[in-house]
């Protein structure tokens, strides 16, 4: 067993055909044979600039992506991947692959029914592939995985078989059927995502609508989305990644220390270090997304000086409000939610801190109160009408085995094939998938909001409303209940540990 842990990602590649037996039995039956393996963990990347002081830069409120035009039913965005150049750290200049140049990227805001038309031209050196995260989004609008994005004159070769190629421009279709909720759009081009989300390729999209708008939570300034991630730096400032071809070109995978995901030693937010929010004693509405690739977050406030009111979660609101006294966070996992800084004086610090965390990893970001401020908002006890979805009622059950299986990360012990679906659930049929993990695994649905039922020890506080991202931790069973609720055609489903991910922890979903 230990030889298989030292294979070259080449080496893997080429072993990819043992996966194929496996693959046959489908992700519809268990009983797949794993054999125990040695799980590794996230290896920490260490910067070698010097890094600053903590708080010693303000938060950045994201700008927000203008539309090229609007009609009746459409808002066309024209947004360009390309490399930029980003001040991350104060005075050091950071070469970066992102939206518009910028890392992360601007800010989409949509209404719901109105489709957003999203035209994204690429300047890369390399293929890209664009994925709105919890969007209920037709499948060749989705970004499956190798349907690539090429810049104009490219002469690379893939290192998968491509499937829809386009050249230098590409038309996503979002519908924003679906409440309001927060999500965010990434890169997911096959076998690199990790390294280009890693460079910048990020950013959130948020759907309004008149059922959150009659609530009356804190909106405009008071309303804002904070997007966490950890990353590494070199001595020249630029992003550390241990990619085995750091052109990403031709060679897929990262150095073996760093196979089981990659950390960094600084916390970003908004991508600013260690940032300080100047905030007036009232409430205020905080969209947290998790954006690393490999790290867990359980953020407090330090004083507790107010428990975090979850409001929402990955696909929409709760049904009521949830208080946390911490919130763990899994890579993908968004959740909304509310605090409120009202009654403290001007002066006080209040620091937000990562419970997992130790050192420069435990300090995440700071609030620190200005003054009194009015504040007509509030939090309802009731938000917004959540259908339970009833197991009992599934017409399909399905298992799903994450784990490493010879030397590879696997979903039923086979690594990813485009070309093979491993479910082909039937359009709006309810399914419950039993989830089994062998460490920490995000667990990811493209297409279909799910609600999570069943966890080994009982359910956690975080379980609630509708998700698209589950944490499944070691030795650990999640049961969900889910259904396709709207497109037919091919997605995937994956592990957001993008290390995982990349290294072939996904499985392609034909919606019947
Ligand atoms: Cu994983």
């Amino acid at each position: 067993m230990a030889s298989t842990s030292t294979l070259t990602r080449r080496q893997l590649i080429r072993t990819t055909g043992l996966g194929i037996g496996v693959a046959a039995t489908g992700l519809a039956l268990s009983g797949c044979s794993l054999l125990p393996e040695t799980t590794p963990g996230a290896a920490l990347l260490t910067s070698a600039v010097p890094l600053p002081a903590p708080f010693g830069v303000p938060l950045p409120i994201l700008p927000r992506a203008q539309p090229t035009s609007r009609n009746a039913g459409t808002d066309v965005y024209d947004i360009t991947a390309r490399p930029g150049v980003a001040e991350i750290l104060p005075g050091v200049p950071t070469p970066v692959w992102g939206y518009d140049g910028s890392f992360p990227g601007p800010t989409i805001v949509a209404e719901r029914d109105r489709t957003v038309l999203l035209r994204l031209h690429t300047e890369l050196p390399v293929p890209t592939v664009l994925h709105l995260h919890g969007g209920a989004t037709p499948a060749d609008s989705d970004g499956f995985p190798t349907d690539f994005l090429v810049p104009e004159g490219w002469t690379g070769q893939h290192t998968h078989p491509a499937g829809d190629v386009a050249v230098g421009t590409r038309e996503y279709r979002y519908p924003n059927r679906q409440q309001a909720a927060s999500l965010w759009y990434h890169d997911h081009r096959m076998d690199f995502t990790g390294p280009q989300v890693w460079r910048g390729l990020f950013g959130s999209y948020l759907i309004h609508d008149p059922a959150e708008d009659a609530l009356g939570l804190p909106t405009g300034e008071h309303d804002i989305p904070l997007l966490v991630c950890d990353r590494a730096f070199g001595a020249d400032g630029s992003l550390a990644y241990p990619s085995l071809d750091r052109t990403l070109s031709s060679v897929a995978g990262v150095e073996e220390p760093y196979a089981g995901g990659v950390l960094g030693d600084v916390v970003l937010v908004n991508g600013a270090p260690w940032p300080e929010l100047d905030v007036t004693a009232r409430r205020y509405r905080f969209r947290i997304l998790n954006a690393s690739n490999a790290r867990q977050f359980r953020f407090e406030l330090d004083p507790p000086v107010a428990p975090i009111v979850q409001v929402g979660s990955d696909c929409g609101l709760l049904a009521e409000p949830v208080a946390h006294t911490a919130l763990p966070v899994s890579p993908a996992e968004r959740y909304d939610v509310v605090i409120d800084f009202g009654g403290l004086a001007a002066g006080t610090t209040v620091e937000l801190r990562n419970g997992l965390g130790s050192g420069p990893t435990a300090q995440v970001m700071r609030f620190r109160v200005t003054g009194a401020a009015a504040d007509d908002s509030r939090v309802l006890a009731r938000l917004a009408d959540v259908e339970p979805l009833d197991p009992a009622k599934a017409s399909t059950a399905r298992r799903l085995a994450f784990a490493r299986t010879s030397g590879q990360w696997t979903i039923n012990g086979a690594p990813f094939d485009p070309s093979r679906p491993d479910a082909t659930p039937r359009l709006r049929q309810l399914e419950t998938w039993t989830i089994t993990s062998d460490g920490d695994h995000p667990v990811h649905v493209h297409s279909a909001p799910f609600q999570v039922v069943d966890r080994t020890g009982g359910l956690a506080a975080t379980d609630r409303g509708w998700k698209d991202t589950v944490a499944v931790g070691p030795a650990q069973t999640v049961t969900i209940v889910t259904r396709f609720p709207e497109f037919r055609g091919r997605f995937v489903a994956h592990c957001h540990n993008l290390e995982h991910e990349d290294m072939m922890m996904m499985a392609t979903i034909e919606v019947l």
